[in-house]
């Protein structure tokens, strides 16, 4: 390893000098206050923060995708101060939606000195690629938006004529623009970015989408119902970080309320320490074997709900089989052993989850034994290799405890902002209203493949292998999978194989480092309003909300809407840009048009918005008036609706209760109309992916790269290569790799490798150590942050930081968690395995400079003395 080499280089690039900060503040109009990228701004920041004369226009943060509401203070055309929500006295009841630091960032990142100002091409490429091995490092070329788009053209058309559009490939995950359809379409991703095992889990067992995905779909209850309840099982659960405010909030009240709380997890983290009564520490990727033993110790002590079971499931045992099922293939006989010889007693999963035998026991008793409990968990765990056997275990030993439609009583997978309160939305913005021009290519290469196929030329769906030959990569819009998916190291290696990659965003993320075009994106506050996150069909994150975004600011710099390019490039390749989009102002009233809100008696909705003639005219847009409930004036200015809530009001909800009053007249969507502890189907449908292959029931697999896989022999206990295992959740500090530039949040909450103190001890690291973690897949530097909160023998790293590759060493030293994470070849059926890893650690006896004393990231322009 030429580790000085590396060492030296990045010292020399993060030499921060007052020359190059004051040529960046130039740049930003002399205002020293906007260069929130840097220490020096904080003191100016300070200064004009005391305005108070302008105009507040209302904001959402787009960041966690929670419906907290904040201000903006606008001066002269520029923002000069940030409030959020004080629209009425907080309550428990009628909470406050509050942003939370990230949301607060949003002007330090806004006006960050390291926005991309212009246009850039990068130096070395040509069409065809030129020297593609310098993507990520090679310097750039200030270029017209006239000329970025020509080119843009030009190369699509080149490689369209010469190749077919199957070798355009996009990353979005709202899936392909209209523009690149409308083209002729391209080659296209799929997979679960979020919710893991449950996207296939869900609909086989109980017939219902999982949650995060169709929002309307209802699976928890009403964040009132959890105050009834006596005990709430968090397992992998963390608001703390990943929905501040809110849900948090709702765990809050119910431990007020009584509830004890007991979390399952390898990470102590914020909600527990905060909420929880009781930590399981378990092992990554082993739920399933711990789970499994709490059935165990449920069954011999015969304390599972057995009315329930008989009579709302089908597979717990030989007599309730779905029909056609062998009967020895249920879950009980499969839990005792009976037929493979191997109870899944406590003792057998003691030494899988590494959680005690008699708190196993204990735990079991206690969940079988106080209802009404609600169980609880994210996408967390499910965002496993073979995470569906975790989604399979939970839902059955959550409703072996019978804990299903009743007051108090839920088995939900249930995370980001809706946790801890779902049922039908109370109010939900109107459908836009964009054109949807289908795909013509009728391919897609799931997530887990796709950089592997793009360098090797070959793909898979299902258990058939085809050929493609991707030449661009369509990186235009909201999202940075380079960086956010597995396999970071092998996603450079696809950047770097294809002739053309252009991208758009707002600063030099990694999807633009490894881009030829990179085009300067608006940001929120810098576009025209609009009001559902992504995708207008779908409704807001929390039932009892609706926020938008008002235009703030004009466009900073050369900065324009991803619309905007797309627009102009559907002129040069000869498309008429009116039947691709609507414009932002009919899609904006389409969508306040469309609102909606309960009414009082819930017997259905009723328009949310009144809209006069002249509010019309002021949109930009057609339409005729109405009548709502709320002036859409009024919404102008405060940027929410919020519908009052009060415990026991009429907008209270119990998922499944209508089921569990009557299963004959009201059965599931699932083939016995009951909740399928054993699904053929979901097997089938598994299996049709092409990958791996799971049982109709929970059974216990060990994963690829789990417990199992840092040992060399797992019965000698002997440990191998990478010993450690890796989780790498959601960060406080970030919204995935969004804000990673942002020097407050990076001071405040470092990106650091958690591990525990005999797990260090052991690999001679002290807490504030240089470390070098690595997997087969990568290696990044951290420091090291020495912790008790951490289960022996795993790693917690956040996601979301930057990738910044030295190729030499190949060491990430931006620590992105996907540098470690790998793609393996038989994870087919869409799950983002963002858990299971098996790493190493070791100590890194050379300096780290911490990431908040680092220079922004800026482009290197050719020909300019960058030291
Ligand atoms: N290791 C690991 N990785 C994970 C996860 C994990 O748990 N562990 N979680 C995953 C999950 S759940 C998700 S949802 C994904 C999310 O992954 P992504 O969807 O890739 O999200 P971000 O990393 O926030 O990247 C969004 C980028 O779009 C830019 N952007 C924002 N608005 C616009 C716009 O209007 N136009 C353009 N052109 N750019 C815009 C932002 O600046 C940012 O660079 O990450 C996943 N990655
Ligand atoms: N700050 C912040 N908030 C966010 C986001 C963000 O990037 N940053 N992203 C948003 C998005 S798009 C999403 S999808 C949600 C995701 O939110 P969640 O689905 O809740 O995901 P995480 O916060 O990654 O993980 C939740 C918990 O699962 C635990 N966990 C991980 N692996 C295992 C395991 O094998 N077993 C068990 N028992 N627990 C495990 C983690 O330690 C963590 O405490 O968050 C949203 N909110
Ligand atoms: S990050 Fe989430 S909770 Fe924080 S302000 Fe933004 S949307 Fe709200
Ligand atoms: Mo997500």
């Amino acid at each position: 390893m030429t580790e000085n080499k590396f060492l030296t280089k990045t010292l020399n690039d993060t030499a921060v000098t007052r020359r190059s900060f004051l040529k960046w503040s130039a740049a930003l109009g002399g205002t020293a206050a906007l260069a929130g990228g840097l220490k020096f701004g904080l003191k100016d920041v300070e200064k004009v923060s005391a305005e108070t004369e302008g105009e507040w226009k209302p904001f959402r943060c787009m960041g966690c995708e929670a419906t907290c509401i904040s201000y903006a203070l606008v001066k002269d055309g520029r923002v000069v101060r940030e409030k959020t929500d004080d629209n009425h006295p907080d309550s428990p009841e009628y909470p406050l939606q509050k942003g939370c630091l990230r949301g607060r960032a949003r002007r330090t990142l806004i006006y960050g000195v390291d926005r991309i100002k212009y246009p850039m091409k990068r130096k070395n490429w040509e069409p065809g690629g030129g020297k593609k091995e310098l993507r990520g490092k090679d310097e750039w070329v200030r270029i017209s938006w006239d000329e970025a788009i020509d080119l843009v053209s030009t190369e699509m058309k080149r490689i369209k004529e010469t190749y077919g559009n199957e070798s355009i490939f996009t990353l979005n995950p709202n899936g392909a623009s209209n523009l690149i359809t409308a083209y002729g379409g391209c080659m296209r991703s799929w997979g679960m970015l979020s919710c893991g095992g449950w996207i296939k889990t869900h609909p086989h067992m109980t017939g219902k989408q999982a949650y995060m995905v169709f929002y309307d779909e209802h699976t928890s209850n009403d964040r009132f119902e959890l105050q009834n309840s006596k005990l709430i099982v968090l397992w992998g659960v963390n608001p703390s970080w990943s929905s501040l405010g809110g849900p948090n909030n709702h765990y809050l009240e119910a431990k007020r309320a009584g509830a004890k709380i007991i979390s399952v997890d390898p990470f102590f983290n914020n909600t527990h320490s905060s909420l929880s009564d009781e930590w399981i520490a378990v092992r990554p990727a082993t739920d399933t074997a711990l789970l499994l033993a709490v059935a165990y110790e449920m069954i011999v002590n015969n304390l599972q709900d057995q009315d329930f079971l008989d009579k709302y499931t089908v597979g717990f045992d030989k007599d309730h089989m779905p029909e056609g099922a062998d009967p020895q293939g249920n879950f009980k006989d499969y839990v005792l052993g009976t037929y493979d010889g191997q109870p899944k007693s406590p003792e057998w999963a003691s030494t899988i989850c590494g959680v005690e035998v008699n708190t196993i026991r204990h735990f079991a008793h206690e969940i079988a034994t106080t209802k009404p409990a609600s169980f609880i968990t994210s996408g967390g765990p499910a965002r496993a290799r073979r995470g569906e056997q975790f989604c399979q275990a939970f839902l059955t030993v959550g409703w072996m405890t019978g804990n299903v439609g009743l007051s108090g009583a839920e088995v939900s997978d249930s995370y980001g902002n809706k946790a801890g309160n779902g049922g039908p939305v109370l109010v939900k913005p109107g459908y836009g209203g964009d054109p949807v021009i289908p795909n013509p290519v009728q391919m897609a290469m799931v997530y887990d493949d796709m950089w592997d196929a793009i360098v090797k030329g070959e793909f898979a769906i299902g258990p058939t292998s085809l050929k493609c030959d991707i030449r661009m990569i369509y990186d235009i819009g909201y999202s940075n999978f380079i960086n956010s998916l597995p396999g970071t190291n092998r996603a450079i290696d696809a950047y770097r194989k294809v002739d053309f990659v252009v991208a758009s965003d707002s600063f030099l993320t990694t999807k633009m480092s490894y881009a030829d075009i990179a085009l300067p994106a608006t940001m929120n506050w810098e576009r025209w309003p609009y009001l559902a996150h992504m995708i207008g069909a779908f409704s807001s994150n929390n039932r009892e909300t609706l926020t938008y975004t008002s235009k703030i600011i004009d466009p900073l710099f050369e900065a324009k809407d991803d619309q905007w390019m797309e627009t102009e490039i559907a002129k040069k390749l000869g498309l008429d840009p009116t039947t691709l989009f609507l414009s932002d102002q009919q899609r904006f009233y389409n969508q306040l048009a469309g609102s909606q809100v309960v009414k009082d008696d819930v017997s259905g909705y009723e328009p949310l918005f009144t809209l006069t003639a002249d509010d019309i005219k002021e949109l930009g847009a057609t339409g005729e008036p109405q009548q709502g409930r709320m002036e859409w004036q009024e919404f102008k200015k405060k940027g929410i609706y919020q519908v009052q809530r009060h415990k026991g009001d009429q907008f209270g909800f119990i998922a499944y209760k209508a089921f569990r009053d009557d299963p004959v007249a009201n059965p599931l969507q699932t083939p016995s109309g009951k909740f399928q502890i054993y699904s053929q189907e979901l097997s089938d449908d598994v299996a049709s992916c092409g990958g791996y292959t799971i049982a109709p029931i929970a059974k216990y697999s060990p994963p690829d790269e789990g417990y199992e896989g840092t040992f060399s022999d797992f019965e000698k206990g002997e440990k191998g290569e990478f010993p450690l295992q890796l989780i790498t959740p959601h960060y406080i500090a970030r919204v995935h790799s969004t804000l990673d530039n942002v020097t407050w949040l990076k001071e405040a909450f470092p990106h650091e490798a958690w591990i525990n103190p005999v797990t260090a001890k052991k690999y001679g690291i002290q807490h504030g150590d240089g470390v070098v973690v690595s997997s087969k897949h990568g290696a990044i530097i951290r420091t090291a942050k020495v912790s008790n909160r951490i289960v022996p023998g795993v790693i917690v790293l956040g996601e979301g930081g930057w990738v910044k590759r030295d190729d030499a060493t190949m060491l990430d030293r931006g620590g992105c968690a996907n540098t470690l994470v790998g793609v393996t070849g038989d994870n087919k059926s869409g799950i983002q395995a963002y858990n299971t890893t098996n790493v190493k650690i070791e100590k890194w006896d050379q300096v780290v400079v911490p990431d908040c004393r680092l220079e922004p990231r800026l482009p290197k322009f050719e020909g300019e003395n960058n030291g």
